[in-house]
């Protein structure tokens, strides 16, 4: 589709003449995939993109046309922020018009919130952004940085006719193709670190790729709107037995906080204890946004169904129902970052808007 050169450019003239008419572009932000031992501290520490080309020479045989640009520096994705996501959503947006599909190289700890932050960041999206990683070197023999990042490639470059199978953004780790706003890392050894508790996979990949293609959002062919103002002010406050006053107070007079993700037991339920309330009570008629999000890894918030959430509904605690956590951080700073006014952020935080939860 396009034929702008990079930082390198492989192509393999001996494959069929629609491959090549298919350009990726991969996007390079750090992360464990393209790290490597600094022989004196014995530290991971990322290296130059060259050095994930030199691991994958096998690159070549897709036949597509494959682009790379790797972000400066490149970070550990513990470093990621807004400003970064800004960066990155708006490098697609420019490119956009150019790629048939996005590859995004990036750390796994943060990959989730990433991906979340991407999905409500890149409005109309109808081309696949696929992020993956490792949880090995590349460079390691054992990597599965390898098999990942190829997958990924070959998952974004996938077309039924001219249309691109998965037009969403979406995380890809070992076999599974998983919605990037739905996505979890729960594992911090095992290469499969992702999961997706609340929605199925979008893709499961062993002798071929079975695409689910009834769960992944249909393309919309209109224009893509680039959001790039995500507002910083977004908390998360997880609760546990014996939480005291004075930690719950200080965490909602923090200066500025325009929105809180509240992380509650079961299925959205918290303390009865009045300071509680009244401490929320008060936040909320301050101004502040709180959300209800569940701790546990799967099922729904359904605040009512307890004693311990009826009261959070009736002082305006907003439901989460089945948002991660990373997605509702990433829905919140979107939506207060485009300056909607109040009534209306929690009217779209009851909607799903890029297939974030289930209703
Ligand atoms: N610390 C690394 C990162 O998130 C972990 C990884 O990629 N496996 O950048």
């Amino acid at each position: 589709m396009r034929k702008k050169p990079y930082l390198c450019t492989l192509k393999n003239m001996h494959t069929m003449q629609s491959n090549e008419e298919i350009s990726i572009l991969v996007l390079y932000t750090g992360g464990t995939i393209g790290m490597m031992q600094d022989p004196k501290t014995g530290a991971l520490v990322p290296f130059d993109f060259d050095n994930i080309y030199t691991h994958l020479p096998v690159l070549k045989n897709f036949g597509y046309q494959i682009d790379f640009y790797s972000f400066d520096p490149l970070i550990d994705s513990s470093n990621m922020s807004p400003d970064f996501w800004v960066r990155l959503a708006t490098k697609i947006g420019e490119e956009y018009e150019h790629y048939d599909g996005f590859v995004v190289l990036h750390g796994s700890d943060t990959m989730a919130y990433t991906a979340s932050a991407l999905s409500f960041m890149l409005e109309n999206l109808n081309k696949p952004v696929v992020l993956t990683g490792s949880q090995l070197p590349m460079g390691m023999v054992r990597s599965d940085g390898r098999e990942n990042f190829l997958a990924a490639i070959e998952i974004a470059a996938a077309k039924d006719e001219d249309t691109s199978i998965v037009p969403e953004v979406s995380i890809f780790f070992q076999n599974q193709l998983l919605r990037g706003n739905r996505a979890t890392k729960f594992n911090a050894e095992n290469f499969n670190a992702f999961i997706s508790s609340n929605y199925p996979n979008l893709a499961d990949v062993g002798v071929h790729i079975k695409y689910n293609k009834e769960r992944i959002l249909k393309p919309n062919f209109k224009k893509l709107k680039v959001h790039t103002n995500m507002d910083r002010n977004v908390g998360i406050l997880k609760l546990f037995p014996g939480i005291s006053e004075d930690f719950v107070r200080h965490v909602l007079k923090t200066p500025h906080l325009s929105a809180l993700v509240l992380e509650t037991f079961g299925s959205g339920n918290a303390t009865t204890a009045e300071w509680f309330l009244a401490a929320l009570k008060e936040a909320i008629d301050g101004g502040l946004l709180i959300l209800n999000i569940t701790q546990c890894k799967a099922g729904s918030v359904e605040m009512g169904r307890y004693e311990t959430s009826l009261d959070m509904a009736r002082i305006g605690v907003i439901s989460g129902h089945d948002m991660t956590t990373e997605a509702a951080v990433a829905k919140l700073m979107y939506l207060v970052g485009e300056g909607l006014p109040k009534p209306r952020i929690l009217e779209i935080m009851q909607n799903s808007i890029r297939g974030e939860m289930t209703l």
